[in-house]
């Protein structure tokens, strides 16, 4: 891998006009049978046929993806990084996860562009106040750092915003983490891609799954456009499309789709470097290193597997932004787009065993996987790899559903859903 990534191919590939660069993966054609495959080329896939292949030794795997990768969630969203969830579980697996993070470019030889530049969720009434607190004192009984700021350091950490009495939406404190940033989304899904296909993973792109073989209540082979391949297990990491997956295999899962959507402005120079999240007025900005102006906005309330999300609710996002940030009413906005997010009921994820011996889920990151892509595809590999869960995930089971042991992080997912 060194000699192929040394200075002088940097070199060479720079100045040649972007013609006759190698790949950074091979495109096979699929075997008839793995040991394991992947459903979904997402980062959380992807990093999961990384971890198989790097932590437990397992490289006959392959990741099956219907479209390109990175081409659904991964690519779609707003690239916000930290992990100041409230709950224990979900502070140790998001913690966990930042860490991983923090390696990442070194570890996987690829720029991911993380920057922890700092996340600030802003608090605008005493109930915002009463949650941001018990996050904060949670937080740091996990050795997560986390901090509360008064409106006076607000305006030091970020001093565009706009604190002026009688605002529409007054800040009364903040929380901040400042180990959280924000990362390249596409280059998770090709820093992961090249590093697992370099220990021998197959990725195969434009291969819906359309099907499974299962015998006697075992999972056997998938049903691809490509044809059937074999499979010893099948792991789902399909967001999304979690519960079209599992609906083909026979089992349902508690997770319902919305649409949430992002917008980016036109370039400026940087004028903002910290990320800002409201959860009250359903709205998140950073600036990314093009200078783009990148806002998220709450989901949308009506259920539905639209890319493109809806007007009202761009409306309301861009005048809680103009708002809180009287600056930017000029600016001009460029693109919007959405995604589709699988939320669970109580917003925390599953990572489990399912119903069918063999296969796996790996879903329900709703609003706040992209964050998790590392250590999500780190506890999965694990789980797959030795049948059980890792100690980080076992409470992510899809049981606790039923037993009633929610893990409810609607606080800290910190978009409204
Ligand atoms: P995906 O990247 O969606 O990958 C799943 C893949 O499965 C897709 O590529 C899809 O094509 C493929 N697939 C589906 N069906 C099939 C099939 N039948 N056969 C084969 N392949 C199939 N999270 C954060 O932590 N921070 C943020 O700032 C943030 N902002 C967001 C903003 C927006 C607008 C959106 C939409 C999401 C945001 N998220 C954020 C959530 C985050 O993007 C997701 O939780 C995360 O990217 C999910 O990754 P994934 O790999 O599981 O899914
Ligand atoms: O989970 O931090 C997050 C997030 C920000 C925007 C969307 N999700």
């Amino acid at each position: 891998m060194k000699s192929r990534y040394s200075i002088f191919s940097l070199l060479r590939n720079a100045l040649s006009y972007h013609e006759n660069w190698p790949e950074a993966w091979r495109s096979p054609e699929p075997k008839p049978s793995y040991d394991v495959v992947i459903i979904g080329g997402g980062g959380h896939g992807l990093a999961t046929a990384y971890y198989l292949a790097k932590e437990h030794g397992i490289t006959n795997v392959a990741v099956i993806e219907r479209g390109w990768l990175g081409g659904g969630n991964t690519g779609r969203n707003t690239t916000i990084v930290r992990s100041n969830y409230l709950w224990d579980e979900s502070a140790h697996l998001y913690e966990h996860s930042l860490k991983l993070w923090e390696g990442l470019t070194r570890e996987l030889n690829y720029n991911v562009m993380f920057s922890q530049r700092g996340v600030m969720n802003l608090a605008h009434s005493q109930h915002d106040l009463r949650e941001l607190g018990r996050r904060i004192a949670a937080n740091r009984l996990n050795g997560v750092d986390s901090e509360f700021l008064t409106p006076r350091q607000v305006k030091q950490f970020c001093p565009i915003i706009d604190l002026r009495e009688g605002g529409r939406y007054p800040v009364l404190g903040a929380s901040l983490q400042r180990r959280g940033g924000t990362a390249r989304h596409d280059a998770i899904a090709w820093g992961y891609a090249r590093a697992a296909d370099a220990l021998g993973v197959d990725i195969i792109q434009e291969c819906p799954v359309e099907g499974f073989r299962i015998e006697k209540g075992r999972v056997r082979a998938v049903e691809t456009a490509k044809g059937t391949i074999e499979a010893g297990k099948v792991a789902l990491a399909v967001a999304g499309h979690s519960s079209v997956l599992a609906e083909l295999a026979g089992f349902r899962l508690p997770i319902v789709c919305h649409p949430l959507q992002a917008l980016v402005s036109e370039p400026v120079k940087p004028v903002i470097d910290c990320v800002v999240m409201s959860n009250a007025v359903h709205a998140y900005i950073s600036q990314s290193d093009k200078g783009d102006l990148v806002i998220g906005a709450g989901v949308d309330r009506y259920i539905g597997y639209s890319q493109s999300g809806g007007l009202p609710v761009t409306e309301e996002t861009l005048a809680a932004i103009c708002e809180l940030f009287p600056l930017f009413r000029r600016m001009r906005m460029m693109r919007c787009w959405g995604g589709t997010v699988d939320t669970c009921p109580d917003a925390s994820p599953i990572v489990s065993k399912t119903p069918v011996e063999g296969m796996y889920i790996n879903g329900g990151w709703g609003t706040g996987g992209f964050k998790s892509t590392p250590g999500s595809g780190w506890v999965y590999a694990h789980t797959i790899a030795h049948d059980e869960p890792h100690p980080l995930n076992a409470a992510f089971k899809l049981d606790r559903f039923t037993t009633g042991y929610l893990i409810d992080e609607h606080g800290a997912a910190a978009v409204a859903h």
